[in-house]
């Protein structure tokens, strides 16, 4: 299966969900008046694109079906398809503009990070780069192995401590062991303890300083990972690490296995802060940069 087919076998469930309930609404009208722009709203809703988010859909759609002078309920499907589009943006790629680049992976425990860490560095192996990954998250020593043994499919290098180590020191040597074998891309997994956001954020700045003590003026990505099949949940979890951290993109996993993949378009709209990844399934290659025009049409046509 090629990328687009993945995704849009992903995304299934919530074409299935969102797409059909918005048709069989817009079929169930025979002229676009306030009551079809209320019940969209109020479907967007149940589709896990937050209140906010749907509102600001909705007035786009009023004033552009009164702009262009459109009457057939069944032409709003484009017009929508169109301002989820606009919404979503362009992309933004990840910037790994230098030697070596480095990418933080945060979030809540579960919503796949480790695995995520494991396809990326996958991906980048085979574009030709050179990875090492940070076993970061000491807090299990389960934590750590589930890593190695991504990183072992994936042919990349770990650095690694004992459980209950320093995740900076962690970080240092993953760091210094880049600078020393020329590498790429240093990818470091965390463990995400939201439940004490104080802890969190000394945890994540103390990170954030050795990276910029020890690779001085290099790119930084600060990734926030979140399970799409939480769905609003995942709006907040991002509100709240947003609060704590300087966010640089989201990866949104999960989207296989849920019929909530609407939140990507409040995620957007709500934080202003760009999908970079999205995961679809639990194999080495079920990963793809994020790309707006894929997923608008994965999800309508
Ligand atoms: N269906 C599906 N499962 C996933 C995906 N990404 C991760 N998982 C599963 O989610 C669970 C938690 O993943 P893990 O990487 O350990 O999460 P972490 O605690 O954030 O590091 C594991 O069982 C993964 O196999 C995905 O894109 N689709
Ligand atoms: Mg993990």
């Amino acid at each position: 299966m090629g990328f687009f087919e993945k995704l849009k076998a992903g995304l299934k469930k919530t074409k299935d969900s969102m797409m059909g309930k918005i048709e069989r609404l817009l079929h169930s009208f025979t002229k676009i008046d306030e009551d079809l722009f209320e019940e969209l709203e109020e479907t967007l809703i149940t589709s896990d694109i937050g209140v906010n988010t749907a509102e600001r859909i909705c007035d786009e759609l009023r004033s552009r079906v009164k702009a262009q002078g459109i009457t057939d309920p069944m032409e709003v499907k484009d017009l929508l398809k169109q301002i989820i589009a606009e919404m979503l943006g362009e992309e933004v790629p990840l910037d790994l503009s230098t030697t070596p680049s480095v990418i933080l992976v945060i979030g809540v425990n579960g919503v796949g990070k480790t695995t995520t860490i494991g396809k990326l560095s996958y991906q980048l192996h085979n574009e030709g780069k050179k990875v090492i990954v940070a076993a970061a998250d000491t807090f299990r020593a389960a934590a750590i192995d589930q890593l190695e043994v991504w990183t072992e499919r994936a042919g990349v290098d770990i650095i690694k401590h004992n459980e209950g180590s320093d995740p900076a020191s962690v970080v240092f040597d993953a760091l210094s062991a880049a600078k020393a074998r020329k590498t790429d891309v240093v990818i470091c997994d965390t463990a995400g303890r939201l439940h004490n956001k104080k802890n969190l954020m000394q945890e994540l700045q103390k990170i954030s300083r050795i990276v910029h003590q020890q690779a001085e003026g290099c790119a930084l990505e600060v990734l926030l990972a979140l399970d799409a099949t939480t769905g609003q949940n995942a709006v907040n979890q991002a509100r709240q690490f947003n609060e704590v951290a300087d966010i640089t993109g989201i990866i949104l996993t999960k989207l296989d296995g849920t019929a909530k993949g609407g939140i990507i378009i409040s995620i957007t709209d709500d934080l202003k802060v760009p999908v970079k990844l999205v995961t679809v399934g639990e194999k080495i290659d079920d990963i793809q940069p994020f790309n707006t025009h894929d997923f608008v049409e994965a999800l309508f046509e």
